[in-house]
């Protein structure tokens, strides 16, 4: 039986691959930090068969501690600060747990376990100003963010240990990958969420920021899979996951609503950009600047043929299955909401 630790195990991605490797047969161990009230997240439903290790990226020594207790032989790095957006208001905390921590997780394999194989979540956000469409493994970063600086770091500090100690060491640079277990300050999740309130009557106006921003979204199922086909290949090497398909926010707006029967006419432009109900006439979609950035990525196109032809990963879950997913998720998710309001 092989063992995992999984840090990030309460998100959504972590969740996803603990149960991939539980089927799998796999021991599973994962990383939770320590909270005021217990909460397991994402990972609620299948607490019971991971062993939970209090510890925390941003400090070595449990980290050590975890790789001591585990003495995993799969060490899977999805911790971080995810979100984007927060990245600018707390741009050292991001550096220290999307950057450093990543460091800190490579200096525990190394000293406690050095055969220990390694996979570290990098991500498209570290093309930031894109120098090449579509980006492949070898197109130049230019992150946006403090988190796509952060997370460079990460990638290189994982590519560097594999150069200089012979670790198995490998990053994934996973292009947006959305589910029904997505937060919802999310663009995806918000607005599925939304759509679903907005059908049901308890939400007016979902209101955006940037509508032409475009990302090349895939579901989370399928890329946690090629998390761990990563690490069971003759030699540790870096691969690009993504579906090559780019659409906008406007888009996914446009096909959320789709699905709960309401069609969209947009209407102006710019900050005045609305989007009403085409049969309804009311506003149902509005700009509102406070969700720009400081700095944007204006869109993201992947190349995923390396780990298709070399991994034999291939993505199952569609854009519009994706969509229909979440809609339908949260569609149920509200209706459940407002049953026990009335109760
Ligand atoms: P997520 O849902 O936000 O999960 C993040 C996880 O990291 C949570 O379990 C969180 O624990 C944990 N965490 C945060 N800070 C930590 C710390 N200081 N020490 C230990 N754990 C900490 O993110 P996700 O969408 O599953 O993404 C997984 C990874 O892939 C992340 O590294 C993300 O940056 C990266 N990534 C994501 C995407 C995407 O589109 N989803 C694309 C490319 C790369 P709590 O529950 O305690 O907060
Ligand atoms: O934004 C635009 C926003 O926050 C997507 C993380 O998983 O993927 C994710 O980062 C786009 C951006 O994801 C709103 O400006 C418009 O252009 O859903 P998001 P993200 O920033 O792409 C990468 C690959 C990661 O690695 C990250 O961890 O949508 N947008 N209006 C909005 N975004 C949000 N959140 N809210 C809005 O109202």
């Amino acid at each position: 039986m092989k063992t995992a630790l999984i840090a990030g195990v309460t998100g959504q991605d972590g969740s996803y691959l603990a149960e991939l490797l539980l089927e799998k047969g796999y021991s599973v161990y994962g990383i939770i930090r320590r909270k005021s009230k217990a909460d397991y997240g994402n990972a609620e439903h299948i607490k019971d068969k991971i062993n939970f290790i209090y510890a925390d990226m941003t400090d070595l020594v449990s980290l050590v501690n975890a790789m001591k207790v585990s003495q995993a032989d799969e060490v899977y790095n999805l911790a971080a600060q995810s979100f984007v957006g927060t990245s600018w208001e707390q741009p050292i905390a991001t550096a220290n747990i999307d950057g450093f921590g990543v460091a800190n997780m490579l200096e525990a394999i190394r000293t406690v376990k050095a055969s220990a194989r390694f996979y570290q979540a990098s991500t498209s956000e570290m093309f930031g100003l894109v120098q090449e469409i579509p980006q492949t493994e070898n197109t130049s970063f230019y992150p946006r963010s403090p988190y796509g600086v952060a997370k460079l770091y990460g990638h290189w500090i994982t590519k560097n240990y594999r150069e200089s100690y012979n670790l198995y060491a490998c990053s994934g640079i996973l292009f947006n990958h959305e589910s029904e277990r997505r937060g919802k300050e999310f663009v995806t999740r918000k607005i599925t969420d939304a759509v679903a309130r907005i059908k049901q009557g308890i939400l007016n106006i979902l209101e955006l920021g940037n509508m032409d921003s475009k990302r090349d979204w895939g579901h989370a199922k399928d890329y946690v899979y090629a998390m761990w086909l990563m690490l069971q290949q003759e030699k540790p090497d870096d691969y690009v996951i993504a579906t090559n398909e780019t659409r906008s926010v406007r888009e996914f707006v446009e096909t959320a609503f789709n699905y709960v029967d309401i069609k969209i006419a947009w209407e102006g432009s710019g900050v005045d950009e609305i989007g009403r109900d085409a049969i309804a006439g009311r506003t149902i979609v509005k700009v509102n600047p406070k969700f720009f950035r400081p700095a944007e990525v204006e869109a993201l196109l992947g190349n995923p043929a390396k780990a298709e032809k070399e991994l034999g990963w291939k993505r199952k879950i569609t854009f519009p299955e994706l969509v229909r997913r979440m809609v339908g998720n949260d569609m149920a998710l509200v209706a459940n909401e407002l049953n026990c309001r009335k109760l």
